[in-house]
């Protein structure tokens, strides 16, 4: 029997001002849908201990370390966007925090006062937030919205009331003068942070967050193609597992867990130790974002035969496939360079946004996959209607192509696993 664990710590989520009541019945819901999901897993990799650790100590040590680096003057900072620059947080010092909420619990406590019929990530943070539910959300100094998706930005004016929310204006083209607004938008991102610390970021400070950065893309990189073998030396749950983590943890300490995992999982491909055998089918899936614990969709696919071998998405591939050049730039050509790289993600958000079609079809290319299923979280109008574009380009290419709509709820799992059952046999015939 495993000794997993998830910690709790009354004391310091009273501190926290939370529901400490209703919150304390989360860590065993946790401990219990953690081990049926991920260390029921057969031959995992050593070094996911390491990650089943943050699991653990996720309502406590981590928090701790955001609590120890207010006290520090450091600035803390929830976001919900892969466009929130982490580079400028990480240079004055802070800690980049992902708040997106993927568990239907909290789902129920927005509903009392957002419409119903918009995203359930947006729900469930806002339900988190509003119901004293997330320790992370009460350990930020501030939270940055952003003007992505109509769903996120109305709520932004909401969420406000409750905890000081700042909003960024994201383009939705990419023509120059889209690009020119998005610079002073970073520039102003840059000075919020700085009133906290009430430093101003020198440039080597900047140069030095980038690499560190970039450095955790790169480790992301590396472990993706990695997991592209055949056979696949780990599964997509515990892609997805690292994927969701590289949104809250330190990223230096990051990095080196991710490079640790790479290294034997290179030791494994030569051995040819793997978590599933080479005939076994093997699935892409693209889309909306899966925020933590939103396993749903993976646990499924992988608990009906197939694995997972990529994730197109904002907890995938679409957050570490950029990196930014430094070499020689000064401060300004340094955040000109920031603002190309956070240009170059393709959320639906944008329009025209074909580049994220090709992106797609490469990733498929070079993952091996044997068929795409895309992943739409419900009420998502840009990533519904892209779907579109995306069956199109998979028809053309020979793909085999699913489109999912889904919740958080349980309710659809039944019907979710008749449909993925079919579709795994029809790519394996
Ligand atoms: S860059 S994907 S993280 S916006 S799924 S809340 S779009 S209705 S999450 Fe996203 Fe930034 Fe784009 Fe990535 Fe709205 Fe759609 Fe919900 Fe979404």
């Amino acid at each position: 029997m495993s000794d997993f664990s998830v910690k709790a710590d009354e004391q310091l989520w009273t501190e926290l001002q939370m529901d400490v009541e209703r919150f304390k019945n989360v860590p065993p819901v946790l401990t219990k849908l953690y081990s049926d999901i991920f260390l029921s897993q057969k031959n995992r990799p050593a070094e996911m201990t390491y990650f089943d650790n943050m699991i653990e100590n996720i309502y406590t040590g981590r928090i701790q370390e955001m609590l120890d680096a207010r006290k520090a003057g450091k600035p803390v900072i929830g976001t919900f966007c892969v466009y929130v620059p982490e580079e400028i947080i990480q240079a004055a010092g802070g800690l980049c925090i992902g708040l997106c909420g993927g568990s239907q619990a909290t789902v129920p406590d927005a509903e009392k006062i957002l419409p119903r019929n918009i995203c359930p990530m947006v729900k469930s943070a806002f339900g988190f937030k509003i119901s004293g539910m997330c320790p992370f959300f009460q350990a930020v100094d501030f939270v940055y919205g952003e003007t992505t998706c109509d769903a996120k930005k109305k709520t932004w004016e909401l969420l406000d009331k409750y905890v000081p929310t700042h909003v960024m204006e994201i383009p939705q083209l990419k023509r120059e003068r889209d690009k020119r607004l998005w610079l002073e938008e970073v520039k102003d991102f840059k000075q919020a942070v700085e009133k906290i610390t009430g430093n101003e970021i020198s440039e080597d400070e900047l140069r030095a967050a980038v690499d560190t950065l970039n450095a955790k893309r790169k480790s992301l990189q590396r472990l993706n193609s990695l997991r592209h073998n055949n056979p696949s030396p780990i599964s997509g749950r515990d892609m997805l597992l690292i994927q969701q983590i590289a949104f809250y943890d330190d990223p230096v300490r990051f990095t080196d867990k991710v490079n640790e995992l790479c290294d034997e999982l290179e030791a494994r491909i030569k051995e040819n130790n793997a978590v599933a055998p080479k005939e076994t089918p093997r699935i892409m899936v693209s889309g909306t974002p899966m925020a933590l614990p939103n396993w749903k969709l993976h646990n499924i696919i992988e608990g009906s035969g197939a694995v997972i071998v990529n994730e197109e998405s904002c907890i995938g591939t679409r957050y570490y496939k950029d990196t930014i050049e430094t070499n020689g730039a000064s401060a300004e050509e340094m955040l000109e360079k920031l603002t190309e790289r956070y240009m170059k993600i393709d959320c639906s958000c944008f329009t025209p946004n074909d580049d994220r079609i090709d992106q797609v079809i490469a990733e498929y290319k070079a993952s091996g996959a044997q068929g795409l299923i895309d992943y739409c979280l419900q009420f998502c109008h840009t990533y519904n209607i892209e779907a579109v574009k995306l069956r199109e380009a998979c028809e053309k290419e020979g793909i085999p192509f699913m489109a999912i709509e889904s919740d958080y709820s349980p309710e659809d799992v039944g019907q979710l696993q008749t449909r993925v059952e079919a579709f795994i046999e029809q790519i394996s015939e």
